[in-house]
């Protein structure tokens, strides 16, 4: 590949309706955009998923900005790759942590490299899936009652699977409440570390209501607790925060810490990393979902393309542009028919980044050149 310069652009979107989560409530989303751009003037995209605030993990979209000028972005405009694995393989395997940095440089390659070669980033990851199923994440809100219109709404939508955030207080009458409506809904919780191992009981008692999982109840560094944890539960536990590599999957497999793992591609450095991540958890038999993190149309097509792997066998939070934006920065917008996306055909990413739009939500840019 012969990657000629890199363009960092800082985005700011407006979330149309405010996300909160145990830790936060998001009104909008400032994220960078990363587009690597090759001699023939052929481009890659990708974003960087990290925060504004080091809220869920350590990362923000400055900290990133930083690695990204600083360290990686001179690393891929001064050394010839061949092919993206050797990102993190070779290149970045030196520079710790980080992971949403390196995923956010990795991704545009691993784009750039699909086009080049006329294939779906999907098909250049091994993908074969032609649709994938996906569901909602529907944040706190003030009352149960706005939380069951929200569900309702969703549904009615086509959305098939729903996850809810918890924390201490809003989870065993909320889940109660849900359960009493909605007695077949594929549910599932998300305590984003809201928990410690003294709430052992109150996560016991989400036992009787037929949980598909409980998504990261303990630390974000955790992995011991979750085991002791898991031990107790019938409910499977679901790693999202505590998962950044695959030595962590590995680790949290063996200590049997969790039963399912949530893929991020940003967490684990990048789709090099999580391809991996899911060829261990498949020869494990720990099914994967593709976990979200409020992406515009760019991001959100990288977690469309990874969920066409094989062991991506529940349904993942990928929704549709309309759930986020007023407008998304790619046409067309991603959509969900019945509960599921179909899988772009066009090469790499398979939908068009909109230069108008991007600008348009453009704070600042800086491009950088061999
Ligand atoms: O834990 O899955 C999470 C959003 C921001 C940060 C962490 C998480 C989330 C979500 C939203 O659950 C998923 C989405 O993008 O819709
Ligand atoms: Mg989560």
């Amino acid at each position: 590949m012969k990657i000629e310069r890199v363009i960092l652009r800082y985005l700011k979107l407006d979330l149309l309706y405010p996300f909160t989560t145990s830790f936060a409530t998001e009104y909008d989303r400032d994220f960078i955009l990363v587009e690597v751009v090759n001699e023939d003037g052929l481009s890659g995209w990708a974003e960087s998923v990290a925060m504004i605030d080091p809220l869920y993990n350590e990362e923000t979209v400055k900290t990133n900005w930083h690695i990204l000028e600083d360290y990686l972005i001179p690393i891929v405009l001064k050394n010839e790759i061949v092919h993206p694995d050797e990102l993190s393989e070779k290149w970045f395997a030196h520079l710790r942590g980080n992971q949403m940095a390196k995923a956010a440089i990795e991704g545009a390659v691993w784009d750039l490299y699909a086009k080049e070669k006329n294939l779906t980033l999907a098909g250049a990851l091994g993908g074969e899936k032609k649709q994938i199923e996906v569901g909602v994440s529907i944040g706190i809100k003030s009352s149960i009652e706005e939380t069951l219109e929200t569900i309702g709404a969703r549904l009615a939508e086509g959305y098939k699977r729903v996850k809810l955030k918890i924390r201490p207080g809003w989870d065993v009458d909320l889940i109660g409440h849900v359960r009493k409506i909605y007695p077949d809904l594929p549910l599932m919780a998300d305590a984003n570390s809201a928990y410690t191992l003294n709430d052992a009981g109150r996560l016991k008692a989400l036992d009787e209501y037929n949980l598909m999982m409980i998504e990261q109840p303990l630390a974000y560094d955790d992995i011991i607790d979750h085991a002791e944890l898991q031990a107790q539960l019938k409910t499977p536990i679901c790693l999202d925060e505590s998962i950044h590599s695959i030595e962590d999957a590995r680790k949290a497999i063996k200590l049997g810490s969790c039963k399912i793992i949530n893929i991020k591609i940003g967490r684990n450095g990048g789709l090099t990393a999580s391809k991996k991540i899911h060829d261990l958890c498949q020869a494990n038999g720990i099914p994967l979902w593709c976990g979200g993190m409020l992406e515009s149309g760019i991001g959100r097509a990288h977690n469309i393309a990874i969920t066409t792997l094989p062991n991506f066998t529940l349904p993942g939070d990928i929704a549709a542009s309309s759930l986020y934006w007023a407008e998304d920065i790619i046409e067309p917008e991603v959509t969900v028919e019945n509960g599921s996306i179909t899988v772009p055909t066009a090469p790499g990413i398979g939908y068009k980044p909109s230069l108008d739009k991007i600008n348009r939500y453009t704070v600042y840019s800086r491009t950088y050149r061999k």
